[in-house]
């Protein structure tokens, strides 16, 4: 069967980010060429705009199969020690002046290719100087099977270095990675085999590169360089353990979460030593809460709390079993029943969260239907679900349905989803409902609103967003949460029956998961009782809302107040932690929230009203903010 070298290079804007070289035979041919795009295209250095692609056939009786080298491991206890390791392993294979070799290893400008000397004389042989020399025409024997083709280092420095260190004259080669994350290096000859080092620098340290110790006594340095740049080679009998270590893969996941340490990203949690209310105590201090989604402050209510201890004395703890098999109980259909009268749906289901839920619909509908159309700005739930959909998500503009139109009208497909946050979890805005609406109608898309943190909050009857904007049509999936104004658990769809039957089907985080406990289910159902019969509570709320903007105005703020979140935009995210903090030194619990929950450099206070705060404690809280802001 006919070989082909594929070799695949990769920049943006000229500036090389990807390459590597595969040889296989023609049966394999397509996969790999499809696999090194892919990992051009994924490529942490950012996405190509340029991809070169070069596929050579060889002759296979030109081949050379070399056996990989023999690889040992010695690891020092610091870079020092490292780096007297090489020296050792240098002295054993007769190379003169080894710390001046390791020298000349560390002081490389950035190269594409490897550096090579001569230890007869001292000289270095490859000019023009800034390029080195640079090893091509390898792989391994058999390299690609159908798997993944990410870059492991260590696989393709042995087949490097083994081709390397067959050249007539070669004596020894110098490695340290160019990888800021990557600390290893090695030492290899024909002679020791392929000695694995590390560590050989700091983490983050970009520097890195390849020497070359060669003899010309031994060979000639020219047959040598056609050798390497162009006679194919295939290693064969790699080593069983071609794999990463623990200790990799630990410092693959150590170096992320430094990362976010240096980057101001690093959450510890909080423990609250208080029961959920507006007042709270943390260690000994106490607190005015106002980032909680208890919204009309019911999690501690007696009502509420007798109704869930009586449902745990009747049904017990856990539910037993998922939804689908043994873990529906009369709590459940009862809720269920409840909530699309409620809504005034056909019928509704109930997950144990309301992330469960979105990431159930979405990727249950996103099976059937071709596209998602999400807004941006929507609650990581939504995004996760259109994730593990199989239809394509198309994210338009955050609440722009010019641009949602747009985009539309850009798409070509037979059925889609229209999705969106009724109040934005971060912005604490209202989705233009009456447009998204229109343009469902118009495009024959389904429309889904995420009532989360609308739902007990807005309309005169905290039916949400609908109600809010007093239109007698609603979205065709109502999805929503108990766990927030309400003060329970669990999240919740309402639909016409033939979309929660498909969902009761299909919906993955529904039939895969536990059923949410009697618990759970019976303080959900007290909530919604509650709501119904206590439309003043959610009259206080909108007034405190009202209240918020007013005193924020009076303290010099220009914010205005849409819902019970209140985004208070700071920017930077060491700023908006510090002044979180000396809030908490006022008596006030308003968190900074940060990326990934908003984008980078746009970090908040974001403050939540509940129904229970004074005019008093609203007023205070913005005097506060003015004092660690304004006057900063
Ligand atoms: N030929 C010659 N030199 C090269 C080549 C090549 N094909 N590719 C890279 N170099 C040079 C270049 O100067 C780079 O800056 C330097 O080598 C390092 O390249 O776990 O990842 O690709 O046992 O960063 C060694 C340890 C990993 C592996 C080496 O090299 C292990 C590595 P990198
Ligand atoms: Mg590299």
């Amino acid at each position: 069967m006919a070989i082909f070298t594929v070799k695949m290079r990769a920049s943006q804007q000229g500036r090389h980010t990807s390459g590597a070289e595969k040889t296989v035979d023609e049966s394999r041919l397509t996969k790999t060429v499809s696999a090194l795009i892919r990992r051009a295209k994924e490529h942490e250095l950012g996405q190509p705009d340029f991809i070169n692609l070069k596929i050579e056939q060889q002759n296979p009786s030109q081949i050379v199969f070399l056996p990989a080298l023999p690889v040992t491991d010695r690891r020092g206890n610091s870079i020092e020690e490292t780096f007297r390791i090489m020296e050792e392993e240098l002295e054993k294979l007769g190379v003169p002046q080894p710390k001046r070799q390791i020298e000349r290893l560390k002081s490389l400008p950035p190269m594409r290719g490897a550096a090579v000397f001569d230890i007869a004389c001292g000289e270095r042989l490859d000019v023009p100087f800034d390029r080195g020399i640079r090893v091509t025409y390898m792989d391994e024997e058999n390299a690609f099977s159908d798997g993944l083709m990410r870059k492991n280092p260590f696989r393709e420095a042995l087949v490097l270095s083994t081709k390397t260190a067959a050249a007539e004259g070669m004596v020894a080669e110098l490695c340290i990675s160019d990888d800021p994350n990557y600390l290893t290096g090695y030492i290899a000859s024909a002679q020791n085999g392929y000695i694995r080092l590390s560590p050989m620098k700091q983490k983050g340290d970009s520097r890195g590169g390849r020497i070359f110790l060669f003899d010309s006594r031994k060979g000639r340095f020219e047959d040598a360089v056609r050798f390497l740049q162009e006679q194919p080679v295939l290693v064969t009998g790699m080593p069983e353990r071609l794999f990463p270590t623990q200790d990799d893969c630990a410092d693959v996941i150590r170096t992320n979460l430094e990362s976010q340490k240096a980057n101001g990203l690093h959450r510890r949690i909080t423990v609250i030593d208080s029961p959920q209310k507006k007042k709270i105590r943390i260690g000994k201090k106490k607190l005015l809460l106002f980032s909680s989604n208890n919204y009309l402050d019911w999690a501690m209510n007696s009502t509420m709390r007798l109704k869930t201890a009586a449902a745990v004395l009747k049904w017990g703890c856990g539910s037993g079993g998922s939804r689908l098999t043994t873990g529906t109980q009369p709590p459940h259909a009862r809720l269920e029943a409840a909530l699309s009268r409620f809504f005034e749906t056909d019928d509704a289901l109930f997950f144990s969260t309301g992330y469960a839920a979105n990431v159930g619909i979405l990727s249950a509908l996103g099976k059937t239907v071709d596209v998602i159309f999400s807004d941006e700005s929507n609650h990581a739930s939504i995004i996760d679900g259109c994730r593990l959909a199989k239809a394509d998500t198309v994210v338009y503009r955050h609440n722009d349905p010019v641009d949602l139109e747009r985009k539309i009208r850009g798409c070509s497909f037979r059925s889609g989803l229209i999705v969106s946050d009724g109040v934005f979890s971060m912005g604490g805005d209202i989705v233009r409902l009456p447009e998204i609406l229109t343009l469902g109608k118009k495009y024959g898309l389904l429309t889904m609103i995420d009532e989360a943190h609308s739902f007990g909050v807005l309309g005169k009857t905290g039916r949400g967003t609908a109600e809010h904007f007093g239109l007698k049509e609603n979205a065709d999936l109502i999805m929503g949460t108990l766990s927030k104004a309400a003060g329970a658990e669990g999240g919740f769809v309402c639909g016409s029956a033939f979309l929660i039957d498909f969902l009761r089907n299909n919906a993955r985080s529904f039939i895969f998961s536990t059923a949410p406990t009697p618990a759970d289910t019976a303080a959900a159902a007290a909530a919604l009782k509650r709501i119904q019969r206590h439309p003043e509570r959610i009259r206080r709320l909108q007034r405190n809302m009202k209240l918020f903007e007013q005193a924020l105005t009076d303290f010099g703020f220009d914010i205005s107040v849409n819902s019970a979140v209140v985004p208070i935009p700071v920017g930077d995210e060491e700023t908006a932690l510090r002044a979180s903090n000396r809030l908490r030194q006022l008596g006030f619990w308003i968190p900074a929230i940060r990326y990934p929950s908003v984008p980078r450099g746009k970090a908040i206070l974001r403050a939540a009203l509940t129904a229970s705060h004074t005019e008093k404690e609203l007023r205070a809280a913005a005097k506060a903010l003015a004092s660690v802001l304004i006057r900063e």
